[in-house]
C-alpha cells in the first residue's frame, strides 16, 4: 500500500522516477508498475491533440486572464482538426499561464507547483505570462471531446481560473 503510493507520486515526478528506477530491488515488480503507469498515461493524453503549426492556423481566438481568477473566454467550442492561435493576455497584476491539457495531468501538474514553487515551466502546451503582456499558443484540437485548460500557479486554479475546450 505504502510502497504504491510512492510509485504513484514518483509517476507525477519522471526525473525522480528514473532515480527511483535504480533501487528498486524487483525487476518483475518494476515491470508491473511500469506497465500500468504508461496504459494510464496513454489514456490521460488522449486526444488532448499537439502542438500547432503557424501554417496550418485556421482561427484566432483571444483569451482574457484576469485577477479575479478568471478566463475569459472560459468556454470554447472548436471542430476537430483545428488548429487554434490563441492571443492571450494577462490584464492583472500577478503571473499567469494558460496551461492546455485532460484535468488529470492538470491537478498532477498544480500539484508539482505546489511543491516546488520556485520551478520554471515551458512545454508547448502552455504560456506563461507577466502582468500585462500578451503571447500566443498554437494547438492543433485532433480528437473530438472535452479539453481542459487552467492557471497552473498555486491557487490559481482552485480559486476557479479554469476553462474547457468543447472539440466536437
Ligand atoms: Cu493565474
Amino acid at each position: 500500500m505504502n510502497k504504491t503510493l510512492v510509485v504513484f507520486m514518483l509517476s507525477l515526478l519522471p526525473g525522480l522516477a528514473m532515480a527511483a528506477n535504480s533501487h528498486d530491488p524487483s525487476p518483475e515488480e518494476h515491470d508491473t508498475h511500469h506497465s500500468e503507469h504508461s496504459s494510464h498515461h496513454h489514456e490521460a493524453t488522449h486526444g488532448v491533440g499537439q502542438p500547432g503549426k503557424a501554417a496550418e492556423v485556421s482561427r484566432t481566438i483571444e483569451i482574457d486572464m484576469s485577477d479575479n481568477m478568471r478566463f475569459s473566454p472560459d468556454n470554447i467550442d472548436v471542430q476537430s482538426g483545428e488548429t487554434i492561435r490563441f492571443v492571450v493576455t494577462n490584464s492583472g497584476q500577478l503571473v499567469h499561464e494558460l496551461v492546455i491539457g485532460d484535468m488529470d495531468s492538470l491537478l498532477a501538474h498544480a500539484k508539482e507547483m505546489r511543491d516546488m514553487p520556485d520551478m520554471e515551466h515551458e512545454d508547448p502546451n502552455m504560456i506563461s505570462l507577466q502582468p500585462g503582456e500578451q503571447g500566443e499558443l498554437l494547438w492543433k484540437f485532433t480528437d473530438a471531446g472535452n479539453i481542459d485548460f487552467a492557471c497552473l500557479l498555486p491557487g490559481h486554479m482552485e480559486a476557479g481560473m479554469k476553462g474547457q475546450v468543447q472539440v466536437k
